[in-house]
């Protein structure tokens, strides 16, 4: 049984979602943002940086929402949703999920929080410097879809599209949503249609981008 410490639609979602896909037995905790609980002392102890997801996996807490995807992947290697160590998929694989942790992911963190990256009067330059981050990965992502998808990894959907779907849906009210490039709608409507992402809609309370 894993425990998954959450907040809705936030870095969390890929988790949840990865969960709900591989039939995986859990339970939710909130942390609740308005009353700052990600910063209480308690879930401090829990995972040091004060953000969630923190996943209790064997009694332990793990965090860094592409390092539980990876982990669930290997964890339920029976359910085929990720590729494992020596198959042909695993390079690319590793790749895309490491991409959008270390590229897209920061680029929207900047974009949401940023003045966490400098003062508060250079807050529009940041936005627009992260905007500019995040349209150029969109740019890339849709080539490779375009050649290689309808999924991230070709024919077969895998957790890598969940995580690429989250940070879509995360660009919603963005100037150019990444559903506006074709490839990348085309893959944002197959992961949508699937029960994990709308059990999670009706269980998390969300409704944007249903
Ligand atoms: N690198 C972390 C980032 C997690 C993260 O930034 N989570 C955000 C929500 S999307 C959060 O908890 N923000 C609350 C805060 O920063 O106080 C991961 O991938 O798990």
């Amino acid at each position: 049984m894993y425990t998954l410490y959450y907040s809705p639609g936030t870095a969390s979602m890929v988790v949840h979602l990865a969960l709900l896909e591989l039939d995986a037995p859990h339970e939710l905790r909130l942390i609740d943002f308005d009353s700052r609980a990600q910063k209480d002392p308690e879930y401090l102890r829990l995972n040091p940086n004060g953000v969630v997801p923190t996943l209790i996996v064997d009694g332990k807490p793990v965090y860094e929402c592409a390092a539980l995807v990876l982990l669930l992947g290997e964890r339920h290697v029976d359910k085929r949703l990720a590729p494992m160590p020596g198959s042909s998929q695993r390079g690319l694989y590793l790749q895309w999920t490491l991409h959008l942790a270390n590229t897209l992911q920061p680029a929207f963190r900047q974009w949401f929080y940023p003045t966490d990256f400098g003062p508060e009067n250079q807050a529009d330059a940041m936005r627009d410097f992260a905007r500019r981050r995040i349209e150029a990965a969109w740019d890339r992502i849709d080539v490779h879809l375009a050649a290689h998808g309808p999924y991230m990894l070709g024919a077969h959907f895998s957790l890598l599209d969940l995580y690429a779907t989250m940070l879509m849906r995360w660009s919603r009210n963005m100037p150019k949503p990444a559903d506006q490039w074709p490839a990348l709608g085309k893959l944002a409507g197959m992961v949508k249609s699937r029960p994990s992402w709308k059990r999670l809609y009706a269980i998390e309370g969300l409704t944007e981008w249903a």
